[in-house]
């Protein structure tokens, strides 16, 4: 009897290991799929730290007579970090397609920005570096709808941004995903971006609270297209607007360069992300609304019959094909007044 009774107290005292083990795991998973950009906060407060030893090492250089005040101009002054949610954020906006807009009146609107569509806020320091990337083909209505609606929300988004439209040079089969590799790697070229959006030119969201940065997951952004009745299509779609840090980006070494042709890039990106234990972080559905501009399907992108297949596969292509094996010719690089534009061969199928 006393032996039944110790194996009974030891299987008790193990249950309620098992539980106590079960909450501790559901709890960790709970508090990191949780919105809290807490690797930004951390390297902000990094850069915070060097920015200062930097102005110590600097004023420990200056001859000892002339004091501090003197020799900081007037308007010189630090800047304070942007707050965590901008205050020029108005909310629900109305998008609509109905007659063409030019860039004259895109520039007049924007006067801040900067040349190669630059524009970082005059009155605090951004808490993000974002480059937006949007792969092209010969969509400069689409394209000139989305500088239109975008400038003016990312501004007051208050963020430190770039938008980078990657064209496809040539009549090969479109490669949505190659191009978007190619934009990562020539934003970083021109500035320590740590935070990249990648958008199709035919999206635009109708709210500005949905911001363009990046989160402790990988953020899809475009969760309410009025193209799939403001819902998302299926769990694990990923397709239209989504964001990444550099780590995250690494960390899945980019995104395949070998679907050519429309579909299946977006969903090998999923799997990427989900084979490296990182999950999908998504705004609301009432603030991911988006719009798409209606279009017919672009010649020579024609949908991907091997696309099907090849998502089946990616756990093992991933470590071999991304960021680590793209090869592509840059054509051109210019620096125009609302965009950086890259002309560039990405080869063919
Ligand atoms: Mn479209």
């Amino acid at each position: 009897m006393a032996g039944d009774f110790s194996l009974l107290h030891r299987i008790c005292k193990l249950v309620v290991l098992v539980c106590f083990l079960h909450i501790s795991v559901t709890l960790f998973f709970y508090v990191r799929s949780l919105d809290i950009p807490s690797a930004f906060v951390q390297n902000q407060q990094q850069n915070r730290v060097n920015r200062t030893e930097n102005n110590l090492i600097r004023s420990s250089k200056l001859p000892s007579v002339a004091g501090e005040k003197e020799l900081e101009k007037p308007g010189e002054k630090e800047l304070e970090k942007c707050p965590e949610t901008s205050p020029l954020l108005v909310g629900p906006l109305r998008v609509d397609f109905g007659s063409p807009v030019g860039e004259e009146l895109v520039r007049q609107q924007n006067p801040a920005l900067q040349p190669g569509g630059r524009f970082r806020p005059a009155d605090c320091v951004a808490l993000q570096k974002v480059a937006v990337i949007i792969p092209f083909r010969r969509r400069e209505e689409h394209l000139r709808f989305w500088l239109y609606y975008l400038h003016p929300i990312l501004q007051r988004q208050q963020l430190d941004y770039g938008v980078y439209v990657v064209a496809q040079d040539g009549d090969a089969t479109f490669n949505r995903a190659k191009l978007l590799n190619v934009g990562y790697t020539e934003a970083l070229k021109d500035y320590d971006y740590d935070c990249f959006v990648f958008s199709d030119v035919d999206l635009i969201p109708m709210d500005d609270r949905n911001t363009y940065r990046c989160f402790s997951q990988p953020r899809h952004l475009s969760v309410s297209m009025d193209k799939f009745g403001f819902r998302l299509p299926y769990n694990q779609y990923f397709g239209g607007v989504s964001s990444m840090s550099k780590e995250q980006f690494l960390k899945i070494n980019g995104f395949p360069n070998n679907y050519w042709g429309w579909g299946g890039e977006d969903d090998d990106i999923f799997n990427r992300l989900s084979f490296r234990g990182m999950s999908i972080s998504r705004p609301s559905g009432d603030i991911g609304k988006c719009r798409m501009i209606q279009h017919q399907r672009d010649k020579k992108n024609e949908a991907n019959p091997q696309r099907f297949n090849r998502i089946a596969h990616t756990r093992d292509t991933m470590s071999s094909d991304g960021i680590s094996s793209l090869s592509y010719s840059l054509l051109k690089t210019e620096k125009r007044d609302l965009y950086t534009w890259i002309s560039v061969d990405v080869g063919k199928p």
